[in-house]
């Protein structure tokens, strides 16, 4: 609790572009739920190395994250918004608490397999030991909560037995959080295999809506979305392509999937299309508004940076040094 609020973390990642499921599926939930708890946003930057990255490029994408966390709605005033590197007791934390998990628990994780499988020139071992970087990320706040997608529960149930071995040796140290899924939005697939979820490393463009796309290519891709040969809108498991397509109208527009349904009973499909373009573009044009505008404002950039840094290393550093203590590491002498 800080100041009688449930604390909750999240993160992203800055590599690629965020898309309009990252969006639908987090970012705007951030939002809403910055309103109840103390929230910590960070861009988790050092998960980002343990795939190559272009340092100028990684530097850029993290900035431009950050804002686009400004953009979105969130408030810097309220939660803190940081890059995970300027706080230091991420890596402490996360070496001690390396200590404390198995090979086992990390070998079985499949974002490893996945990443390891994409990318077996360099399976390094910051791939390996990611989860418990997250774990560290997530109990150095003492979190209640933690609004993630549904790929990372498997990551999120790792940091909660992590806290609790943790607990049982040493007392009371850590909050053991709970998972937050989002419902409407929780998962936008790709416009291109409704099969797949819509992802920023996916190598076809017309698959994703970036956020930072303009009205004519949120249009187009739309209008090139697969759908199917049926020719009505229902809302339906047969029909994948088209309940992606509904679902993301419903998200932009807070409808209902039988509201949609409705309102476009005896229509075509590109009809249904043009609609679900304009709903997105009517989500995005604020953003994008508010994004070039802080985008000039360097030096508030620059002092939300700065200031959240130090509000999320003085709520770090308590915990750390509660950890510190606990393992048996000689205190500093003043
Ligand atoms: P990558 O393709 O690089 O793995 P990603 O697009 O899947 O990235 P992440 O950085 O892993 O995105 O996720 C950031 C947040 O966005 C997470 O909370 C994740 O669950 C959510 N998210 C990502 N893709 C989707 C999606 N298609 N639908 C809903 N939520 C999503
Ligand atoms: N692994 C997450 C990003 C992430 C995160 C976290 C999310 C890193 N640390 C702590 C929630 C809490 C991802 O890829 N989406």
């Amino acid at each position: 609790m800080i100041d009688g609020k449930k604390v909750l973390f999240s993160g992203m990642q800055s590599t690629g572009n965020l898309t309009l499921g990252n969006y639908l599926g987090a970012l705007k939930n951030w939002v809403a739920l910055a309103e109840e708890y103390e929230c910590f946003y960070s861009v988790v930057d050092m998960h980002s190395i343990t795939v190559r990255q272009v340092p100028a490029e990684l530097r850029k994408r993290a900035r431009s994250l950050l804002t686009l966390y400004i953009a979105a709605g969130i408030d810097p005033e309220k939660a803190c918004l940081y890059y995970q590197s300027h706080v230091s007791a991420h890596a402490e934390l996360a070496w001690i608490l390396n200590c404390y998990t198995y090979m086992g628990e990390l070998n079985r994780m499949t974002q490893f397999k996945d990443k390891s499988a994409k990318h077996a020139d360099n399976i390094n071992a910051g791939l390996f030991t990611y989860p418990v970087l997250m774990a560290a990320d997530i109990l150095l706040y003492q979190a209640d909560v933690v609004p993630v997608g549904a790929d990372q529960s498997q990551h999120l149930e790792l940091a909660r037995d992590i806290a609790m071995r943790f607990n049982n040796i040493y007392g009371d140290v850590f909050t053991v959080p709970e998972i937050y899924l989002g419902k409407v939005g929780a998962k936008i697939q790709s416009l291109q295999d409704p099969e797949k979820k819509m992802s920023k490393s996916d190598e076809n463009p017309n698959a994703s809506i970036y956020l930072m796309d303009d009205e004519d290519t949120v249009m187009r891709k739309f209008k090139r979305a697969v759908t199917d040969s049926e020719g009505v809108i229902l809302y339906r498991d047969e029909q994948p392509g088209l309940k992606n397509l509904i679902n993301i109208y419903c998200a932009c527009t807070n409808r209902t999937p039988d509201e949609t349904v409705k309102e476009f009973e005896g229509s075509g499909y590109g009809v249904f299309k043009e609609a679900v373009g304009c709903a997105v573009n009517d989500v995005l044009r604020p953003l994008h508004e508010r994004y070039s505008e802080l985008e000039k404002d360097k030096a508030y950039i620059d002092k939300v940076i700065r200031d959240n840094a130090d509000k999320a290393a003085y709520f770090a550093g308590k915990t750390l040094r509660k950890v510190q203590k606990k393992v048996g590491f000689p205190e500093r002498p003043r």
